[in-house]
């Protein structure tokens, strides 16, 4: 697809800034001088995983935030390949994905999954992409950047190539707790995870959906996707579990969290459930500070932090949801309460849509990120040992 090219004006940013849920003016101030600085123009842009859930979202909001693109291509596995996707009224085929489709494109946002990445990604970066990967596959990586926008936007202008988009779970929590953790320090976070089925993707969703129509007409749920029926049901996180008990997803949020806070040491531990919801996690985090951190100080805090809605009505008993937050930018946080336990703890509870702030829009954002700080080319003139 060849689409209408946008120029990058004054305009163009006004807007972003304006429709983002982080404040990027500091960043693009810094990196231009809107008046007189000539800016790129529009970008070739291809979407590696397009068939999947969060592919779908990231074709949403590319359109939504009007994401400058000269080019669109929908990339996806061999067995996906064949089918078309809609983008701004214009239908588009789903190729699958070869060596040849990174030749002329600038930007990857890449949602195929860890193998598919390692694979991929330093092959795009070599023909001179620069690679949003929503994969674990260089998470951890000391060269990948792992960005959150409204965290660590100086990390992404390090890329060398490919920068990392976190795990959803890692990334909710993040929005909420940084704040708090900028203000003061947090020493140790305990973090208890309620997942939907949104975080294993399309399928799992419409699995879920059949085994609760199963069950509702008597009949046996089956379960392909997870290993247990999640309808009616939840289960620790479906992910391998290490020698000290803590699966995968588990050791995301403690690992993925320093690196995104530049804390090494910081003490996080957590415990990831899958539960039977369609799409939005929900969260219960309980943070230790050096000394007593005030609910109320708290809230004001989130009341104004980037990405942030508080959703607390005491009264009604009404707080985040994940029906609430599905659909939404923000992290809904709310229930926010000193720890009767301990006398520098504090408790929140959060949703977000794992497939939007979780993933894709996380991704958009650093897309925006890397066009406001003019770091949206060679991936190839930097181009690492990543993945080999
Ligand atoms: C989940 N880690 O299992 C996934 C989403 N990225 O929810």
């Amino acid at each position: 697809m060849t689409a209408q090219p946008v120029r990058l004006t004054s305009s163009y940013f006004t807007n972003l800034i304006s429709s983002n849920p982080f404040d990027i003016t500091n960043t693009i101030k810094h990196c231009h001088n809107l008046e007189d600085h000539r800016l790129p123009q529009s970008y070739r842009v291809a979407v590696l995983g397009a068939t999947g859930a969060v592919g779908a979202e990231l074709l949403t909001l590319l359109a939504e935030r009007h994401f400058p693109i000269a080019d669109l291509k929908l990339l996806a596995s061999p067995r996906s390949a064949g089918q078309t996707l809609t983008f701004q009224g214009e239908t588009l085929p789903v190729v699958a994905v070869d060596a040849a489709a990174f030749e002329s494109v600038d930007l990857v946002l890449a949602s195929a999954g860890g193998s598919v990445s390692k694979v991929w990604a330093p092959v795009a970066v070599a023909a001179g992409a620069v690679v949003i990967d929503n994969s674990s596959a260089f998470r951890m990586h000391p060269d990948v950047p792992l960005v959150v926008p409204e965290i660590n936007p100086e990390a992404a202008a390090a890329h060398q190539g490919i920068i990392a988009n976190p795990n959803c779970s890692t990334i909710l929590m993040n929005v909420a707790v940084y704040p708090l953790h900028q203000v003061q320090p947090v020493r140790r976070i305990v973090a208890a995870t309620y997942q939907s089925a949104s975080g294993a993707g399309a399928r799992a969703m419409e699995e879920v959906k059949a085994q609760t129509q199963a069950i509702l007409q008597g009949e046996a749920p089956i379960a392909e996707i997870f290993p247990y029926p999640l309808a009616f049901n939840l289960f620790p996180h479906n992910t391998p579990i290490n020698a000290q008990g803590y699966c995968e997803e588990e050791m995301k949020m403690v690992n993925e969290t320093r690196k995104i806070f530049g804390a090494p040491e910081l003490r996080i531990t957590a415990t990831c459930v899958r539960v039977p919801v369609l799409r939005a996690h929900s969260e219960m985090v309980n943070l230790e500070f050096e000394t007593p951190f005030d609910a109320p100080q708290a809230r004001e805090v989130l009341g104004q932090a980037p990405g942030v809605k508080l959703v607390e009505d005491w009264q009604a008993n009404h707080f985040p949801m994940p029906i609430e937050a599905s659909g939404r930018d923000e992290v809904l946080v709310g229930r926010i309460r000193r720890d009767i336990s301990h006398p520098c703890g504090l408790e929140l509870w959060l949703s977000g849509d794992q497939i939007r702030k979780g993933a894709a829009l996380n991704a958009v954002q650093i897309a925006e990120l890397l066009v406001a700080q003019d770091r949206l080319q060679s991936g190839k003139a930097a181009a690492i040992g990543v993945g080999q």
